[in-house]
């Protein structure tokens, strides 16, 4: 940056984006990782795990009521999930944008659930709506322990501001 202008900042953050158990019986594991490593996100956290159902309550928990709630539960306990963690600019709304609307037969072509999906209860893949919940869903399957502090060395390539 010239001399005497403040250093810009950008907006990094970090997402939860999860592989549900249809995405990781399909065999769309590296697929949905590969999309967000190519667009240049940072994976900073993954594990694989079979989700109880407390803890599907607690992550869909401002779900709880709708009708759909019972079989939403059943379906993320259903097999393994993968769990990661993504940060960069904008990753929140960034990754939602990759991950295509919660209906797949509205979901854009290019994105996840519109390439991949067909209906809103299989819908392949989870990204959190706000840094947040984020924050909250990222405690809540890594318990704010296993995240890895690295930075790519390709980082001036993506990014122009820090
Ligand atoms: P999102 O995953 O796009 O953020 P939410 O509204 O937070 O969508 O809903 C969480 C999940 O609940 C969806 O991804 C989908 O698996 C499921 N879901 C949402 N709406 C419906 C529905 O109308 N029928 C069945 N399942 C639904
Ligand atoms: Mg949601």
């Amino acid at each position: 940056r010239p001399a005497g202008l403040a250093p810009l900042q950008a907006h990094s953050e970090q997402t939860y984006i999860m592989v549900k158990p249809d995405g990781v019986q399909r065999g769309l594991v590296g697929e949905i990782i590969s999309r967000f490593e190519k667009k240049g996100f940072t994976l900073k956290g993954l594990q694989m795990c079979i989700c109880d159902k407390a803890k599907a309550e607690e992550h869909y928990r401002d779900l709880e009521g709708k009708p759909f709630f019972p079989n939403l539960v059943d379906y993320i306990c259903s097999g393994p999930v993968v769990c990661m963690v993504w940060e960069g600019t904008d990753v929140v709304k960034a990754g939602r944008n990759l991950i295509g609307v919660t209906n797949p037969t509205d979901a854009a072509p290019g994105t996840i659930r519109g390439d991949f999906g067909v209906e809103v209860g299989r819908n392949l893949v989870h990204g959190s709506d706000s840094v947040e919940n984020g924050e909250r869903e990222i405690s809540l399957w890594f318990g704010g322990t296993d995240t890895v502090e690295w930075e790519p060395t390709m980082t001036p390539w993506i990014k122009e501001l820090s």
